[in-house]
């Protein structure tokens, strides 16, 4: 009788050590830590921004925000008070699927002589928002612009730039994937670094980090971002701020390479915010081979870079060809209710980004 009921505790004693490890280890609840931090740790996606974070600089390198380096490519928007239509959640969760785009810059012009901020600040704030919400939703980094051109220095709308980085910072003051630009390209010769640029961008700073001071801020260098030697010389006092350096593969080629280089000799980190394959005019021929030689050395170097522009503007920098078509809510309707199911497939084709590729486009996916 004793063996009976020897054999029977261990019995269940053998069942019972068989039931905690199928319930505890094999559903990853386990009090056995070493294997749930396995599992776990398969699980983050280091992509994902929930992991890589709020980024910030170290030397002349991008880092997310566990310290390890991290190079952000995509493309930008043209004027998006011209082309605000092609910029759907659709097509920036093709673009993040299928390109393998990591952020989306959003070129707000501000002129108020091509309709720009200074001319429509509510129309525009309205614009940026819903993109930056799309943004959020597919976990990209998004880039507020403030696209400065014709309008050539900085100081002219500092004012309302500041109104409105304050605003979006505080807007965003949570959110690590807002990375603000606060002038596109300062241009002119009477536009210097230590006079117009450094003390606009030294205010545009502090407005922004008091909202939001763990934020990555792009600044605009002069001679329509060519000249960051001038900002490598004279550095802005201030951590997790890079120096834009714009390029166009027809235009610009060693020389400026080798500005970059000078630069990050100098501990000081580049971030082409705008770059593009055609002369720096944004049309005729295209440069596949010189464009190719930059992507080449910005990928060798780490260099994160943003690609004009994503639009149907007929123009040989438009990734998309003038026949790209969006489908309006009244078209879907329609074809809802009217129309067979083959001609709904044909039908929708219209909103395919790659079926309306240009050359431009067809290189670019490539090069993503
Ligand atoms: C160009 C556009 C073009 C538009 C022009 C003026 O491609 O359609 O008519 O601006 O608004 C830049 C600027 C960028 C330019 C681009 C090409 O940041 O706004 O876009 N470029 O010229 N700097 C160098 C080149």
């Amino acid at each position: 009788m004793k063996k009976i009921i020897i054999c029977i505790a261990i019995f269940a004693l053998i069942m019972g050590i068989i039931f905690i490890y199928f319930k505890l280890v094999k559903n990853n609840n386990s009090i056995f830590s070493s294997e749930k931090t396995e599992n776990v740790e398969e699980n983050i996606n280091k992509n994902s921004i929930s992991y890589t974070g709020w980024l910030k600089t170290s030397g002349a390198e991008l880092q997310n925000e566990h310290g390890e380096k991290i190079q952000l490519k995509g493309l930008s928007s043209h004027g998006i008070q011209w082309f605000p239509d092609v910029i759907t959640y659709d097509n920036l969760k093709e673009l993040k699927e299928n390109w393998h785009i990591n952020v989306f810059r959003i070129a707000m012009y501000t002129d108020q002589n091509v309709n720009g901020y200074i001319a429509h600040p509510e129309e525009s704030k309205a614009l940026v928002k819903e993109i930056v919400q799309y943004a959020k939703d597919l976990d990209l980094y998004v880039i507020i612009d403030w696209h400065i051109l014709s309008d050539n220095n900085p100081q002219i709308y500092k004012q309302q730039s500041i109104e409105f980085f304050d605003e979006m910072s505080r807007e965003y003051a949570d959110t690590p994937n807002v990375i603000y630009e606060i002038c596109n390209e300062p241009n002119g010769y009477d536009v210097k670094w230590e006079t117009s640029v450094k003390p606009y961008a030294e205010e545009l700073i502090s407005t922004i980090r008091k909202n939001c001071p763990k934020s990555l801020i792009i600044v605009g260098t002069t001679e329509w971002c060519k000249g960051i030697k001038n900002a490598a010389d004279d550095p802005i006092n201030t951590p997790n701020i890079v120096y834009a350096c714009h390029f166009y593969a027809g235009s610009h080629r060693d020389e400026l390479r080798s500005k970059i280089d000078y630069c990050r000799e100098k501990n000081i980190p580049i971030f082409v915010s705008e770059c593009g394959i055609t002369d720096a005019t944004g049309n005729g021929r295209i440069y596949e081979e010189e464009f190719k030689k930059w992507i080449e050395y910005l990928n060798n170097n780490n260099i994160s870079w943003v690609f004009w522009s994503f639009c149907n503007k007929d123009e040989s920098s438009s990734i998309l060809t003038p026949e790209y078509k969006i489908q309006t809510t009244n078209e879907s309707e329609e074809i809802s209710t009217e129309t067979t199911s083959e001609q709904v497939d044909e039908n929708t084709e219209v909103v395919k980004i790659d079926d309306y590729l240009t050359e431009t486009g067809i290189i670019i996916k490539s090069l993503l």
